[in-house]
């Protein structure tokens, strides 16, 4: 990304079109960035702290903060031993930054303690490599996206997910109409739309459908046994396993006909070159790690690997897990793709970093550390870029933990998360665009990242921070080894880090920061002053003999199944304009736009069993709590399926937010959560008193001042909406009292209002506060149907002529309609109207200018225009 500065702050941002990965393309959360770059009450603007939990936290300086982090450290340390504390880390995080909280962690600390996020989320990509290709590298790089004949993607949702790639792809396949893509994925995603067969299988159920086209191949002798005989191992023992994946039976398992089955292998097995795609569809999943190993194994045994346009190919979910994973940011890591189990790597790690040793004792992994917590072991736990209390699973079991916690330091960037709820001390970090170091893509290509502007207020680089505490904290229990932690800036960071990865697989160790300057973003392994594009073009493996294994994986039922209490399929995903739990991406307006609020998404067929209205407020119950929900009739998901989008958390709603629903059961190898599965029933809420209301102001200090009427209803949100302003939605029962409606009032600065009529005994209270300068508030409580005419005036529409008639329904106000082109503002309404005229792709970007910004809602149009003959009848 290019940054446009001036004075200190960033005017604009714009795609690099001198960088490999995305030659200049962003996406819709890129392009709004810059809105999202904020210098006020936005951000952790200084170190906070308290004295107890039910306190107000409050500014402290920084040195104070950092006394107070390396006491509280060294004196769990000495008290209970070093693995009374943790680190929970991020795959956000720089490289640089990992690099420093490892060091603290093992070298001085002296505990394994130490993992990411990424146990969410790459885990299991991580371990599937390793059983099967001996190393943590994915073989492939993106040019392989233009160069592939069948793209098979698996689990992901590419379109919304890895938006810039999946341009790459579009571009790809109108330039080569014999390509073919499949997609394997539960839902009718707008990935799976665009594919050439869809293979819409039953959740968990992906291995029966790798291990049949398998055996699809093997009957076909579309295998290469060439291939397998030089360069693998184990191939016998799991061709004796597929005997017994038959489409057939196969078709049982996955629910999906075993003439596609055929199909899909036939594709796979025939292709000049074969590609896959995959992200979370395989990798949450209590078989994440066998998943990923049956995928790998269509590659081995078709040789479809270090060779242009072939390979499994794992796409990174964050910006830099693939830096954490180099640097051995997580518990079963070490840096440079070493094995905190094996003493001689442990051995190597210490000499590198000038310490006699490093413990032994295995490290707790991201669930696991939350249970030490909650057994009392872990005492102390830095969280860093991550908001655990909306991400993990089982978030009752999450925050009982972080209510144990002696005491919890979160180093955040921006206001306002669910686990800042939580801290006893906050150390205020940098973020982008303000900190410099390097990341790491999915395609091992390591890139710079420069810091444009200062950080505001007290905050400092994430590194900066934790070396900081180190310093103090060796102070405090081993002197010497403050010398550890001597670094003047990132590029000495980074030195160490690269040196070790000397002689290993990844080996970039030439790589300085002056060859990244001159000769740009370069892929590991860097060798002879050269990247590498591709792994294993000798068909040479990391592996003791040399060979890829192939692995016996049978398919396994997921953790949870349905049953007569709790019938429905619940999975939980992406959507297209957030980021996870929407720190940042709730700040940009146009970003709010596409979808506004959380719902969950059901077959109509289930609606109409559950007697569901479109929009009804449903309750969704799993066996660890439940959630209510607006239904949103969707046939992209099957029927007896379930779909809740992950990004609201309880900051935004009552409850626990999605994560209240799931469990936390995993992979026995990668330790990675099902947080794709779990079983659900659903059910009309039966809330049939509703409010909803929209007040003008700052959004994030709004937000803060309404958040304690999420705790006070059985369904609340309190959302950013508008132009400028914040949306609250309530509902309950039975109409409450009119105290409790004044109350509202109240918070709605709508105690005197404009224009009122109230009803309290029926529980009615209808009141505006605006006019030609526009509207300032409005509260619907009992009768909502002026909403959608208020809310269009909240976002800078006109004023309704008429209001008074309005609220009390006698006129209809404007209706609202979806943005489903954010870079250019263009509605839903627009583009069925453009369709209704006729327009086809071409004409309706050329009249209206969707979908020429980003790209990102071409594949939402295409799903409308493919619709057309429904369009027409609605209208
Ligand atoms: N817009 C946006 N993009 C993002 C992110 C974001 O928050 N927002 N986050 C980034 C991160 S960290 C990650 S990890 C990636 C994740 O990227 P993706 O993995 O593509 O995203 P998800 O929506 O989590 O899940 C992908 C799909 O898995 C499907 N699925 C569920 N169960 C199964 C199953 O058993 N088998 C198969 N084959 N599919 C299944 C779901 O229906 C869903 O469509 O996205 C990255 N990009
Ligand atoms: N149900 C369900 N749950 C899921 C998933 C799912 O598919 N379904 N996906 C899982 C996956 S794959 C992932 S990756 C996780 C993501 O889950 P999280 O990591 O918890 O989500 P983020 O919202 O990305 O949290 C990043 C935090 O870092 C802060 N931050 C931003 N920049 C900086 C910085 O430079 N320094 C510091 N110190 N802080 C910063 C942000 O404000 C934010 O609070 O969620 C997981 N949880
Ligand atoms: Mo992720």
């Amino acid at each position: 990304m290019r940054v446009q500065v001036r004075d200190g702050a960033v005017l604009g941002v714009r795609g690099d079109e001198s960088h490999p990965a995305n030659r200049g393309r962003l996406c819709s959360k890129g392009l709004a960035l810059a809105d999202t770059v904020r210098r006020d009450g936005a951000r952790v603007l200084a170190a906070q702290w308290r004295a107890n939990r039910a306190d107000p936290l409050r500014d402290i300086g920084l040195e104070q903060a950092l006394d107070l982090a390396a006491d509280k450290l060294a004196g769990a340390i000495a008290a209970h031993g070093p693995d009374a504390v943790g680190f929970y880390l991020s795959g956000q995080l720089l490289t640089e930054d990992y690099a420093i909280f490892n060091k603290l962690a093992r070298a001085l600390a002296g505990t394994n303690n130490i993992d990411t996020n990424s146990r969410l989320c790459m885990s299991s990509a991580v371990s599937g490599y390793k059983r099967t290709l001996g190393a943590d590298a994915p073989p492939a790089c993106y040019e392989d996206l233009e160069l592939a004949d069948t793209v098979l993607i698996a689990g992901s949702n590419m379109a919304y997910a890895h938006p810039v790639l999946f341009r790459r792809l579009e571009a790809a396949r109108a330039s080569r109409p014999g390509m073919k893509v499949i997609v394997a994925d539960p839902r009718r995603t707008d990935t799976a739309a665009f594919a050439d067969l869809h293979l819409p299988l039953a959740p968990g159920s992906d291995v029966a459908l790798f291990n049949a086209m398998l055996h699809v191949m093997l009957r076909e002798g579309l295998v290469d046994h060439g291939y397998i005989a030089r360069h693998t191992e184990g191939f016998e023992t799991l061709r004796t396993r597929v005997e017994e994946y038959t489409p057939a039976a196969a078709q049982r398992i996955c629910g999906v006909p075993a003439k596609d089955i055929v199909q899909a292998a036939r594709w796979f097995g025939e292709a000049g070159a074969a590609l896959s795609l995959y992200t979370m569809g395989l990798n949450q999943s209590v078989a994440g790690t066998d998943k990923n190993a049956a995928l790998i194994h269509l590659h081995l045994a078709t040789g479809q690997i270090g060779r242009p346009g072939a390979g499994p190919f794992s796409l990174t979910g964050q910006p830099n897990a693939m830096g954490g994973r180099e640097a051995g940011g997580m518990a079963t890591l070490l840096p440079g793709h070493r094995d905190p189990a094996s003493p001689a790597d442990r051995a190597e790690v210490a000499a590198l970093w000038g310490v006699d040793s490093l413990p032994d004792a295995p490290g707790a992994t991201a669930l696991d550390m939350f249970d030490a917590v909650l057994a009392g072991h872990i005492k102390v736990l830095w969280i860093a870029a991550t908001n655990p209390a909306q991400s993990l699973p089982d978030q009752a079991r999450v925050r009982a933990a972080l209510e144990r916690a002696e005491f919890v330091i979160v180093q955040e960037a921006f206001a306002g998360t669910e686990t800042l709820a939580y801290a006893d001390l906050v150390l205020p970090a940098a973020t982008w665009p303000e900190k410099s170091g390097t990341v790491t893509n999915s395609e091992r290509r390591v890139s710079r990242v420069r810091a444009a502007i200062a950080p505001p207020g007290d905050a400092q680089p994430d590194w900066r921070l934790a070396q900081a505490v180190a310093r103090r904290l060796a102070a405090r229990i081993a002197p010497a080894k403050a010398a550890l932690f001597g670094y003047r800036d990132e590029s000495e960071v980074y030195a160490e880090h690269v040196r070790m990865t000397a002689g290993r697989d990844l080996d970039y160790s030439a790589l300085d920061y002056d060859v990244l300057a001159q000769r740009g973003p370069q892929q590991w392994p860097y060798r002879q002053g050269e990247g590498t594009a591709r792994l294993y073009a000798d068909g040479v493996f990391p592996t003791p003999s040399g060979r890829a294994r192939f692995v016996d994986v049978a398919w396994r039922p997921t953790a949870e199944t349905v049953s007569a209490e709790f019938p429905l399929q619940l999975t939980t995903g992406r959507l297209r304009d957030h980021w996870h739990t929407m720190a940042r991406t709730s700040l940009a307006r146009a970003l709010t736009q596409h979808v506004e609020e959380p719902w969950v998404s059901l077959h109509p067929e289930d609606m109409r069993r559950l007697k569901l209205e479109p929009g009804a407020l449903t309750r969704l119950h799993t066996p660890r709590g439940s959630l209510v929900l607006p239904a949103q009739a969707d046939d992209a998901v099957q029927p007896g399926h379930a779909f809740v989008p992950m990004h609201w958390g309880s900051g935004y709603m009552a409850g626990l937010g999605v994560n209240g629903l799931t469990h936390s059961a995993a992979d026995p190898i990668s330790r990675q959560p099902e947080l794709k599965f779990s079983a659900a029933r659903a059910e009309p809420a039966g809330l049939a008193w509703q409010a909803a209301g929209w007040l003008q102001g700052d959004a994030m200090a709004l937000r803060a001042r309404l958040a304690p009427w999420l705790r006070r209803f059985d369904y609340a949100v309190v959302l950013p909406a508008g132009a400028d302003g914040v949306r609250l939605r309530l509902a309950s029962r039975a109409a409450p009292g009119a105290a409790l409606l004044d109350e509202l009032a109240d918070a709605l600065t709508l105690g005197r209002a404009d224009v009122a009529f109230d009803d309290p005994s029926r529980g009615y209270m209808r009141r505006v506060a605006g006019g030609q300068g526009g509207l300032r508030a409005f509260l619907l409580a009992g009768d909502l149907r002026a909403q959608d005419a208020l809310l269009a005036w909240a976002a800078g529409g006109d004023a309704p002529a008429g209001i008074a008639a309005l609220l009390m329904g006698r006129a209809a106000g404007a209706a609202r309609s979806r943005t489903i082109c954010v870079c250019n503002g263009v509605s839903e309404a627009a583009i069925l109207g453009g369709i209704g005229r006729g327009c086809d792709l071409a004409a309706l970007k050329a009249t209206l200018g969707c979908g020429t910004g980003c790209g990102s809602c071409v594949p939402e149009i295409q799903s409308l225009l493919a619709r057309r003959p429904a369009a027409h009848a609605l209208a």
